[in-house]
């Protein structure tokens, strides 16, 4: 494959741009074969796979589309081919997720994560005592403060923990997950020791949900039941915990997940889509892309949700709460979204890992 000559190079002109397009467009060929056609082809009619954006046809769209004109794909394209090309290059050397090791303690979770992208856990009676004295006054106190904004965005309900301040919530957390099997079971799965590397707060309530998409349907949906349907950003760990603070059922909010769609995206895919999410790009940049390198890690909002491929995908998605187990650990390449807090309300810490050092 002829990356290196894909290189960033300086002084780029509108030329090397177009040239640049056309060289990925023959040289490397998509390893998910639906997202190789501009559309579903009648050949692969009933593929389960990421749904293709619908930047012409979405109504929402048309005040961005008329944005679009040639300076603005052209400068939509200058930003995205760089980036993309990085983390195309990344992705082929990296490390893919291990779909077969065992490991004894963990077994289960880490088969459950192997076929189902995603598995629950649940944490001693202790362990779960000593994580919830230490986080949940503080979950409370941002709770009353989320109450009291009107129009609340995730930043609201959600802090970064700082590992030193909190050294005893990072403590005792890792200590839960060793204590499960679940630290074994991400690392086997990531073929990597990993360890506890940020830990994020976040607080979802009724009123919050109600205020930022209105009133949920009978399935515990927004109206628009595509809405926040994501795959991550991050490129490695391609792992993450959600570890409940409070009891979460079908009614606060649970995690969801599409059932095995974490091998859905090949390397070409992921890094189109993760490459817009990083790069932040607006709806008219979207609109401007090429169909092909336009598509969106978070996807719910650029998909119709009467689409067929979408409603497939829909049908998939799970709640992921059992009433019993804290902990849901998942494939974050996976379709999932969750959050959509009807009744109450739902404490959690969002857990990352990076990989343990070498001694
Ligand atoms: O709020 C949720 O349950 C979803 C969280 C999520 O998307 C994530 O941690 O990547
Ligand atoms: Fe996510």
């Amino acid at each position: 494959m002829a990356l290196n000559r894909l290189t960033p190079s300086i002084g780029r002109t509108d030329c090397d741009v177009v040239r640049r397009a056309r060289l990925i467009k023959v040289t490397v060929f998509s390893d998910t074969p639906r997202f190789d056609a501009e559309g579903p082809s009648s050949a692969d009619e009933g593929a389960f796979a990421l749904p293709m954006a619908d930047y012409e046809g979405l109504t929402w769209l048309a005040k961005y589309r008329k944005h679009v004109n040639d300076d603005v794909r052209r400068e939509a394209l200058a930003a995205f081919l760089p980036a993309f090309e990085e983390r195309y290059a990344q992705r082929l050397n990296m490390r893919q997720a291990n779909l077969t090791a065992r490991i004894g303690v963990g077994d289960g979770m880490l088969k459950e994560i192997q076929t189902r992208g995603c598995a629950l856990a649940a944490l001693s009676d202790a362990s779960r005592r000593r994580i919830r004295e230490l986080t949940v006054p503080m979950a409370a106190r941002m709770h009353e403060s989320l109450d009291l904004i009107e129009a609340p965005r995730f930043e609201n309900g959600h802090i970064r923990l700082d590992p030193a301040e909190h050294a005893d919530i990072f403590e005792a957390v890792s200590d839960a997950f060793e204590e499960t099997g679940l630290l074994a079971a991400l690392s086997a799965y990531s073929s990597k020791r990993l360890r506890l590397g940020s830990l994020g707060l976040q607080v979802n309530t009724a009123k919050e949900t109600r205020a930022r998409y209105g009133e949920l349907d009978r399935s515990g949906l927004p109206e628009r039941a595509t809405t926040y349907l994501h795959v991550d950003s991050n490129d490695w760990p391609c792992v993450k915990a959600l570890l409940y603070l409070s009891d979460v059922g079908p009614d606060q909010g649970p995690f969801r997940y599409v059932v095995s769609s974490h091998q859905l995206m090949g390397p070409f895919e992921a890094a189109v889509r993760k490459t817009n999410d990083k790069l932040r790009h607006s709806p008219v940049v979207l609109c401007a892309l090429p169909s092909r390198f336009a598509q969106h890690a978070n996807f719910g909002d650029y998909v119709d949700p009467a689409a067929p491929d979408v409603r497939r995908l829909l049908e998939r998605e799970d709640a992921v709460c059992d009433g019993r187990s804290d902990v849901v650990l998942f494939d974050n390449n996976g379709v999932h979204r969750g959050g959509f807090v009807r009744d109450g309300y739902r404490y959690m810490l969002q857990c990352m890992f990076v990989r343990t050092p070498k001694p």
